[in-house]
C-alpha cells in the first residue's frame, strides 16, 4: 500500500493546525473550514504523511500580520465579537463587515481563525525560504481578496501577501499564480507597483455579475509606463463551463510564456478548488486531474514552491483535489478507490457523492455549456505573449 518513494534531498512539507477546522462562518455560509478536516483525513488515509514533513503550525502574531495590514483594522479584527459588534457600527461599514448573510461575518473565534490560517502560510513560506522544503503546502490559506484595511469575499487577512512579502527578502522575482475561480484581486493590488512580483490569475470574468468583477484582459498593472509595476499583473478572464482540455492547454501556454520571460526565482500558487465542475459557487467544468495539472506544471520548473488553498465550496471535492495535489507533490499515484478506513467515508459515498472514488467525473455535474470560444482563448494567449515584450528578468 504505502510504497511511496522518498528521494533524498527533496522535501515536501505539509503545514497545518487542526484548530482551524473548528471554526464556523455561520449556519449556511458557503465557506466551511471543516473541508480542511476532510482533506487531512484523506491525506492521512492514503498514508501521504510518510512522504512529507508534517508541521503543526503556530498562529501568526498581530505584529507579523501588521507588516501588510492596517493597525486600526487589526485592532477591530482582534476585539470584535458577535456580542459586542453593535458597538462597532462605523468600523463595520468601514471594514466591510456584517453578521449574518454577509460575505465576511463577525463570528466567534474569528481572530483565532485568522491568525491560524495566516500562521500556517507564513510557516510554509519560511520553510521554502530556508531551503528546508522544496515544496511547502498549506491548504488552510489562500485568502486572496483581503485588502490592507478591509475584508472582502470571505477573506479577512491576506496570508498570501504576508508570505510573498516575507519571501521578497530571499528572492528578487516571485511569480504568483491563482487558479481559484475568482480573481485574485487582493494580491494583485498589494503588488501593483512592483516588478518584483508578477501576479497571474485565471478566473471567471463577468463584471457586475460575478465576484469581484475585476481582472479583465487589459488589467496588466499601472498604465504609467514609468511605474515599475506596469505589465506585472496578468489576467486570464474566462467564461462559464471551460473544460479540461482547453484549461490545461491555456495554462500550459500562458504560464509557460510568463515563466520563460520573467524567470521567477520562486513560485506561489493559490489552488482554490472552486474552479472544479460542480462547485457550489463555481462556473467551470474542470476535473480534479485538470486542476492538478497546474500543480504538476509548476512543480516541473523545480523552483522553490509555496502551495496554498483558497476557495472550494463542495467540500468532498475540495478534499479530493487537495489530496491529489499533495500526492503530486510527493510523486505518489493514488488508487481511485478511496481508502476504507477513513472517518467521514460517507461524505464520499453514494452516487451523488462520487461513489467512494477519488476521481469521480465532475465535468458533467454542472451541465454548464462551455461559453469560451477558441477565438477568445486565442486572443488571451496573444495578449499575454505581447505583454511579455515589456518584461525583463
Ligand atoms: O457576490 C458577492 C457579493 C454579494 C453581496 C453579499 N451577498 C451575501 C452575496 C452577493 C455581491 N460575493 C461573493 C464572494 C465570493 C468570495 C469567494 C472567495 C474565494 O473563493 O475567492 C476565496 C476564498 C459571493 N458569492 C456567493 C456568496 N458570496 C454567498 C455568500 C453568502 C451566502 C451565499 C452565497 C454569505 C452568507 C450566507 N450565504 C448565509
Ligand atoms: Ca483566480
Ligand atoms: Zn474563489
Amino acid at each position: 500500500n504505502n510504497c511511496i518513494e522518498r528521494p533524498q534531498g527533496y522535501n515536501v512539507s505539509f503545514h497545518y493546525n487542526s484548530k482551524v477546522e473548528q471554526h464556523h462562518f455561520g449556519k449556511t455560509h458557503p465557506m466551511k473550514p471543516w473541508r480542511l478536516q476532510l482533506t487531512k483525513q484523506l491525506v492521512l488515509g492514503y498514508g501521504l504523511e510518510y512522504a512529507m514533513d508534517m508541521y503543526q503550525t503556530r498562529p501568526a502574531t498581530k505584529q507579523e500580520i501588521a507588516i501588510f495590514h492596517d493597525r486600526g483594522y487589526l485592532d477591530f479584527l482582534e476585539l470584535v465579537t458577535p456580542n459586542n459588534v453593535d458597538e462597532y457600527r462605523d468600523e463595520q461599514n468601514k471594514y466591510n463587515f456584517g453578521i449574518e448573510f454577509y460575505d465576511c461575518p463577525v463570528f466567534d473565534g474569528m481572530w483565532d481563525y485568522i491568525s491560524l490560517y495566516s500562521g500556517a502560510t507564513m510557516d510554509a513560506a519560511r520553510k521554502v525560504c530556508s531551503g528546508q522544503s522544496n515544496i511547502a503546502i498549506n491548504w488552510s490559506g489562500g485568502l486572496h481578496h483581503a485588502k490592507k484595511s478591509s475584508a472582502s469575499g470571505f477573506c479577512y487577512v491576506n496570508d498570501i501577501v504576508l508570505a510573498i512579502q516575507y519571501m521578497m527578502q530571499y528572492y528578487s522575482r516571485i511569480l504568483y499564480i491563482d487558479i481559484d475561480v475568482h480573481h485574485g484581486d487582493g494580491v494583485e493590488q498589494a503588488f501593483h507597483s512592483t516588478n518584483r512580483v508578477m501576479t497571474l490569475s485565471y478566473h471567471k470574468y463577468a463584471p457586475n455579475e460575478f465576484f469581484p468583477g475585476t481582472g479583465g484582459l487589459d488589467e496588466t498593472g499601472p498604465k504609467d509606463t514609468y511605474n515599475e509595476g506596469a505589465h506585472h499583473s496578468l489576467n486570464v478572464p474566462l467564461k462559464d463551463g471551460i473544460d479540461d482540455h482547453e484549461y490545461k492547454e491555456l495554462f500550459k501556454v500562458v504560464t509557460g510564456h510568463v515563466i520563460e520571460a520573467y524567470k521567477p526565482q520562486a513560485i506561489v500558487i493559490q489552488c482554490g478548488a472552486d474552479s472544479l465542475g460542480g462547485d457550489r459557487l463555481g462556473r467551470f467544468n474542470l476535473n480534479i486531474t485538470a486542476h492538478g495539472y497546474c500543480v504538476e506544471f509548476v512543480k516541473a520548473t523545480h523552483l522553490p514552491l509555496l502551495i496554498i488553498g483558497g476557495g472550494g465550496y463542495t467540500p468532498r471535492n475540495v478534499a479530493r483535489t487537495w489530496t491529489h495535489e499533495t500526492a503530486l507533490c510527493v510523486g505518489a499515484q493514488l488508487h481511485d478507490d478511496l481508502p476504507w478506513h477513513i472517518p467521514y467515508r460517507r461524505a464520499f459515498s453514494g452516487e451523488r457523492n462520487g461513489d467512494g472514488k477519488l476521481y469521480p467525473d465532475l465535468s458533467t455535474v454542472s451541465l454548464k455549456q462551455n461559453q469560451n470560444t477558441a477565438e477568445e482563448l486565442h486572443t488571451i494567449v496573444k495578449n499575454v505573449h505581447w505583454e511579455m515584450r515589456y518584461v525583463h528578468s
